[in-house]
């Protein structure tokens, strides 16, 4: 054996034995370092014979390849069985798939309401917005509601007054007062939908809720009719429920309409009566009108020239009705097992 082959035999021996990492990189100072054997045997050849010189050189690099490259498997090797030990000591297994990636999903209010203002966008109206925390003045008195009115009644209110402001604050019982903040602001003709969050005072029920949606629709043009308003809501059902749907109107009384109805659609879901319809294949779904003279006059237009329709939708119950929810409450419940369904 040479004494390149004795030193060879040296490292190898050593670096399969190498308990870490740290013992690894001495050997490799020791062998393949600045000053380390293959150095020396580089720096010896100018003394040796001119013969011996090639062999020498090639002796030197081959030794320094042969310990390089033991030095990486090794490393490797060490690596390894220490993810091993790991995997068995704490059950930690590297080749199990990741935990799911919990995604969130829009709340089935959101979903409809995007979907509806898509539809409305794209038969010209616009998206408003308006107060949760309203005037008193604009929830009822221009809407026709005087203070006594018996039609306050039909929606509790929930009355937050400042303590010495004039004016009557309240959380508003219904998107109708954007009707009103709309003909202040806009140039009419104007087509518009609101939906948004409404409060009232209920005893909460399956079909009760004191928090809920509505999406209101106020359409303010010259010449416009009952024909238009039933055209409308025709076409906002088709958006709904893909389908063409029958409809019909019963009178309804709301002081901000005349004439006032409410509007039924055909059950979507039966031919013959169902669950959802109460087996009565018609479904009440909303309330709407042409607007009152006094509304417009409130609103600072002239009932002479202007006229125009609105709708309150129940976005709440069309929700219900879209998902078969059979409890309006489980909306705001805030019960993530009910909404991670969505
Ligand atoms: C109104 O709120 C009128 N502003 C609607 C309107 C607009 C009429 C424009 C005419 C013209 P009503 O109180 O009926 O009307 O409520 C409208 C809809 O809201 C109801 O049809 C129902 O779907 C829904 N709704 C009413 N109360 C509740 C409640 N407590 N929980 C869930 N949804 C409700």
């Amino acid at each position: 054996m040479t004494d390149t082959d004795a030193t060879l035999s040296d490292a190898l021996g050593r670096i399969s034995t190498a308990p870490d990492v740290d013992t690894l990189r001495s050997i490799e100072r020791e062998f393949v370092g600045k000053d380390g054997v293959v150095a020396s045997m580089l720096a010896a050849i100018p003394t040796l014979p001119p013969a011996d010189r090639k062999g020498a050189g090639q002796s030197a690099n081959q030794l320094k390849q042969a310990v390089l490259t033991a030095l990486a498997e090794r490393e490797v090797a060490l690596g390894n069985a220490a993810l091993d030990a790991e995997r068995k000591g704490d059950g930690f297994d590297a080749s199990l798939p990741p935990p799911r990636l919990e995604r969130g999903t829009l709340h089935p209010v959101v979903q409809v309401t995007r979907e509806l203002e898509d539809l409305f966008t794209s038969m010209g109206y616009m998206v408003l917005d308006g107060p949760e925390v309203e005037l008193d003045e604009y929830n009822f008195e221009k809407l026709n509601i005087p203070a006594d009115h018996p039609a306050r009644d039909t929606q509790d209110t929930f009355y937050c007054n400042a303590p010495g402001s004039k004016a009557t604050l309240l959380l508003r019982t219904h998107t109708s007062p954007v009707q009103v903040r709309a003909m202040e602001h806009l140039q009419p003709p104007f087509r518009a939908v609101v939906p948004g969050k409404v409060f009232r005072q209920e005893t909460t029920d399956a079909s009760h809720e004191h928090t809920f949606h509505q999406m209101e629709g106020i359409v303010i043009d010259r010449n416009v009719s009952v024909g238009h308003l039933i055209g409308a809501m025709k076409t906002l059902l088709r958006g709904i429920f893909k389908k063409d749907i029958e409809v019909r109107l019963r009178p309804g009384y709301f002081p901000f309409v005349e004439p006032g109805f409410e509007l039924d659609a055909r059950c979507p879901f039966c031919e013959k009566g169902c669950s959802v319809c109460k087996q009565s294949t018609w479904i009440e779904l909303l309330p709407c009108g042409l607007v009152h003279p006094n509304v417009l006059k409130a609103g600072g237009l002239d009932p002479e020239e202007w006229g125009g329709f609105a709708f309150g939708l129940g976005l709440s119950r069309l929700v219900m009705l879209r998902y078969g929810i059979d409890d309006v409450r489980h909306l705001l419940g805030g019960d993530l097992r009910f909404l991670e369904q969505f």
